[in-house]
């Protein structure tokens, strides 16, 4: 198959999540061709199934904004015409799903039946989309797409509530690429981080508001008063300042440290001992489940997803929003002792195999022949070109 991959090209889940599975794709024999605005975080290497067209923006005096959705519409035009493209996959529905129907319509002008398949990744539905300022034009493009596809059930339902969705939507998990994330290693690491012997509890995120690290912190300041440990916060965002401010009031500085954006995160991760995760809303979590992939347990948040990946009591503990005194205690029940600690490690490797690659890149293509099957039906004359 030929396939164009749309998302947004940052650190962002939605963005990992579409760069992961167009590499995995490409593994697997078929052509992938990213269109977006630079090149993806995680596509750093050549490999001859994969290719990136960069969207450009033209400025111009007259636009306070200038048009992405237009650009990014024009150069699906393009790279289909020009790539013979079979399927479209979009990451994320503002603004990628409309740019793909406007795409869509233009190439139905050339006489060229393309369908696209949207993924819903979370904020696009729980946050931003369901902004009346949106609103009409997601709900639109959800119900246009020829396949929508959702990380979760609760995204699933949370779409169906919030939008007038006349379209099936099909939950497939996100993944995990144990070839990537899995134990490593990193003695001298842990020995620079936690000189004695102390546990290591991480965080990883944007430091969104969403994402309550002032929670995090909170939590850690607790968990300080009983275990001797270490704080690791990764990434960058609004509430980073915030935080480090956080930790100067609380006189917590030496126990607490801010690492910023960082690409070897399963390097860090396998020092780790706890992930915590108290998000106001996650569709999913994929960054809890790169943590267990590489055996860290997770404290975590009930909200959104979050149940259908971490376990409770298995390969963690989930509080509900805000109870940071609850997310605390559930921590030192994790970290005080090393067979509990142990066998929760264990746990939370067995959880994330669920959610191994080889086990979810098949429904992704099974899912786009069906959706090319159902296309068909609609443009039988496109049939003996494709095929
Ligand atoms: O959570 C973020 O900050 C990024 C966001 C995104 O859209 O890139 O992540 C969303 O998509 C991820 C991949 O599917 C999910 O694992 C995250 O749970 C989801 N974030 C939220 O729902 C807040």
């Amino acid at each position: 198959m030929k396939i164009g991959i749309v998302c947004y090209p940052t650190f962002g889940g939605s963005g990992v999540v579409a760069t992961e599975l167009g590499k995995a794709l490409a593994d697997e024999g078929h052509q992938v061709h990213f269109i977006t605005y630079s090149q993806p975080a995680r596509l750093d290497f050549f490999s001859a199934n994969l290719f990136y067209h960069e969207v450009s923006v033209r400025d111009y005096p007259l636009f306070d904004y200038a048009p992405y959705e237009s650009a990014l519409a024009s150069k699906l035009v393009d790279v289909v015409r020009f790539e013979g493209l079979d399927i479209l996959h979009v990451h994320y529905a503002i603004p990628h799903a409309s740019a793909a129907y406007m795409a869509k319509q233009i190439l139905e002008t050339y006489g060229i039946h393309i369908p696209f398949v949207t993924t819903l990744h979370g904020t696009d539905i729980t946050l931003v989309g369901k902004d009346p300022t949106y609103k009409p034009v997601v709900t639109f493009s959800i119900n246009k797409s020829d396949g929508v596809t959702t990380v979760s059930e609760d995204l699933k339902k949370d779409t169906n509530n919030h939008f007038d969705i006349t379209n099936e939507i099909k939950v497939i998990p996100n993944f995990i690429d144990f070839n990537r994330f899995s134990l490593k290693a990193k003695d001298h690491f842990k020995k620079a981080i936690a000189p004695n012997n102390e546990r290591i509890l991480i965080h990883t995120s944007n430091f969104r508001k969403v994402k309550r690290t002032g929670d995090v912190i909170k939590m850690f300041k607790k968990v300080l008063e009983t275990i001797p440990a270490k704080l690791l916060m990764v990434g960058d965002g609004p509430d980073r300042a915030n935080n480090e401010q956080m930790c100067r009031e609380m006189g917590i500085c030496d126990h607490v440290r801010f690492l910023g954006k960082q690409d070897a995160i399963e390097e860090i991760l396998s020092v780790s001992d706890l992930f915590l995760m108290p998000s106001e809303t996650e569709s999913f979590g994929l960054a809890a489940l790169e943590a267990m992939a590489c055996k860290v347990p997770v404290i975590s948040s009930n909200a959104g997803g979050l149940p259908e990946l971490n376990v409770d009591g298995f390969c963690g503990y989930m509080s509900n929003v805000g109870d940071v005194d609850d997310m605390a205690a559930k921590a030192v029940l994790i970290l005080e002792n090393d067979e509990v600690l142990n066998r929760f490690k264990e746990n939370a490797f067995r959880r994330a195999q669920d959610f191994d690659l080889k086990k979810i890149l098949p429904i992704y293509i099974d899912f786009y022949n069906e959706t090319i099957a159902r296309h068909l039906i609609q443009y039988p004359a496109t049939a003996s070109a494709i095929m």
